[in-house]
């Protein structure tokens, strides 16, 4: 009895670990892409405030190099948020972070240095 009992042992121990390989490895490849398939990404930059136009949630950034996204230069952002807008004014150096879906970017974040 035993001697035919314990082949089935480690064969259930590797089918346990199998699983468990198994929905470690699907779990990482959900967590990488997002439910829409888009590509996105969130970059972080610094640059300067030359135009804010709060009625159409537009603010145009002098901004320095995006590292894997844009070099410098001044450009007209979207804001997710027109109330992001309320304390900025041209002229201003400011941080701010975007969101770039499949080549759509956001203003997500402003703020005054
Ligand atoms: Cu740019």
């Amino acid at each position: 009895m035993q001697a035919k009992l314990q082949p089935c042992i480690p064969a259930q121990l590797y089918l346990t670990i199998a699983l468990l390989l198994c929905v470690a490895a699907c779990g990482q490849k959900q967590a990488a892409s997002p439910p829409t398939g888009v590509t996105f990404k969130t970059h972080r930059s610094i640059g300067v405030v030359e135009a804010v136009d709060r009625g159409k949630g537009i603010v145009k950034i002098n901004h320095e190099a995006i590292k894997d996204s844009m070099d410098a230069m001044t450009m007209d952002f979207h804001v997710r948020d027109t109330r992001l807008l309320d304390s900025i004014e041209p002229g201003d150096r400011v941080d701010f972070t975007l969101e770039d879906a499949a080549n759509v970017v956001v203003v997500t974040e402003i703020k005054k240095r």
